[in-house]
C-alpha cells in the first residue's frame, strides 16, 4: 500500500524551549583566555562574549571568527552571521553529500538514505536563503522574526531528520560525516537561540500592536489570514496540556478528527504549551487546520510538510 505518512514537526513553544537554553551569563566571560592570541584580544573577545550566550559556544566562536573580521556590534548583525555561517556549512555538507551517490551503489538503504538526506539538505538550504533574504538589510525586510523562527525551526528539523532517518536504516557510518561533521545542527541551534531572544523582546514592545497581518507567517494563505482573523473561528476541538481542553496531545486531536465522517474543514485549537510531537497526519486525513494561543505563541513548522512532500524515511525504509 502506498500508505505514505505526512510528518508534521510541531514545534509550538520551541521560541519559549529554547528560550530556557540561554542562559543570560554573557558578561562571566572568564579572564583566562586572555592571554592566548594577544594579537586578536579584543576582536576575539568580543566574539566569544556573543557565542557564550548561544547553546553552542565551540561552534559559534570558531566559524563566527574565522569568517568575520569584525565582531558584532548588535544582536542583529549577530544573528545575521550565525545564519550566514549555517548557510555556508549547509552547502558545504551538501556539496559533500551530492557526492556520496557512487558509494551507495547496488546498496539500497544506502540508496534510500542519502537520496533523502540530500532533499533534507537541499530544504534547509531553502529555508536558510529565504531566511536571509527575508532578513534583509535593517530597512527592507521582508518577513518577520516570527517567520525566521519558523523557517530556522523547519532548517533544523531537517537536519536531525536525517540523522535519525539514517541511523532508522543503520547506515549512519555512511551519513554521518555530512550529518554531523559540518556543525550544521550546532550553528542553527544558535541562530534560533539568538532570534527567540530577539523576538522575545519584540514581543516586550508590540505586544499590542494592531497590525496583525504582519503577524502570519508568510505561508499561511491570504484565504486561511481571512479565516483567522474572523472573530467568531470556532475549533472542533480543544487541546491542552493542562487537561482543560479535550485532549492533552495534538496527535490525540487529530486521531479523533481522521475518524469523523464529514471531511469538511476541521479547526483544532491548541493552547498554550510546550508541544513538541512529531505528528502523523494519515493522507486521507486532510482539510485538518490547527490554530494556536495567538500566533506569536505558536510555532506550527511542518519540517516534512505537505507542501514540501517530502517522502518521509519510513516510506522510504517501506519502498526497499
Ligand atoms: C537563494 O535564492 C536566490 C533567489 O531565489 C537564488 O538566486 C540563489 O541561487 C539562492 N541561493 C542558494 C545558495 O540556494
Ligand atoms: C538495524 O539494526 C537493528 C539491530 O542491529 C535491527 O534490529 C534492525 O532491524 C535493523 N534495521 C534495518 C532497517 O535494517
Ligand atoms: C495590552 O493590552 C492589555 C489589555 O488589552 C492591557 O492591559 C495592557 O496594559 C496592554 N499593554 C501594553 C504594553 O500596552
Ligand atoms: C569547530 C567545531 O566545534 N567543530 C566541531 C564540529 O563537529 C564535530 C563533530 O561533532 C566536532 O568534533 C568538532 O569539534
Amino acid at each position: 500500500m502506498a500508505m505514505k505518512n505526512i510528518y508534521l514537526f510541531v514545534a509550538t513553544f520551541l521560541v519559549l524551549f529554547i528560550l530556557s537554553l540561554i542562559t543570560p551569563t554573557a558578561l562571566s566571560i572568564s579572564h583566562h583566555h586572555r592571554h592566548h592570541d594577544h594579537h586578536h584580544r579584543h576582536h576575539d573577545h568580543t566574539i566569544s562574549r556573543w557565542c557564550s550566550q548561544t547553546p553552542h559556544p565551540g561552534p559559534c566562536n570558531y566559524y563566527i571568527s574565522r569568517r568575520f573580521a569584525a565582531a558584532p556590534r548588535r544582536r542583529l548583525e549577530f544573528r545575521k552571521m550565525l545564519i550566514q555561517v549555517a548557510m555556508e556549512r549547509a552547502l558545504e555538507a551538501r556539496g559533500h553529500a551530492s557526492q556520496l551517490e557512487s558509494s551507495c551503489e547496488n546498496k539500497p538503504h544506502e540508496k534510500a538514505a542519502w537520496r533523502d538526506c540530500l532533499k533534507l539538505y537541499d530544504g534547509t538550504v531553502l529555508q536558510l536563503n529565504r531566511t536571509l533574504s527575508g532578513l534583509g538589510g535593517p530597512h527592507k525586510r521582508s518577513c518577520t522574526d516570527f517567520d525566521a523562527q519558523t523557517w530556522l525551526s523547519t532548517a533544523l528539523t531537517n537536519i536531525d531528520t536525517c540523522q535519525t532517518g539514517s541511523s532508522e536504516l543503520n547506515v549512519s557510518e555512511f551519513i554521518t560525516p555530512v550529518a554531523c561533521g559540518y556543525n550544521v545542527s550546532e550553528l542553527l541551534c544558535n541562530s534560533l537561540a539568538v532570534n527567540a531572544k530577539l523576538l522575545e523582546n519584540q514581543e516586550a514592545i508590540n505586544y499590542n500592536e494592531t497590525d496583525h497581518d504582519r503577524d502570519f507567517p508568510s505561508w499561511v494563505s491570504n484565504r486561511e489570514r481571512r479565516m483567522l482573523e474572523s472573530p467568531g473561528i470556532k475549533a472542533n476541538l480543544v487541546v491542552a496540556k493542562d487537561g482543560s481542553g479535550h485532549f492533552r496531545s495534538v496527535q490525540e486531536a487529530i486521531n479523533r478528527a481522521a475518524r469523523r465522517r464529514i471531511h469538511s474543514r476541521f479547526v483544532i485549537h491548541v493552547k498554550r504549551g510546550v508541544y513538541r510531537e512529531n505528528i502523523e497526519v494519515g493522507v486521507g486525513n486532510r482539510n485538518i487546520m490547527l490554530v494556536g494561543d495567538g500566533l506569536r505563541y505558536t510555532i506550527i513548522t511542518s519540517g516534512r510538510s505537505v507542501k514540501a512532500g517530502y517522502t518521509t524515511y519510513s516510506s522510504a525504509t517501506a519502498g526497499t
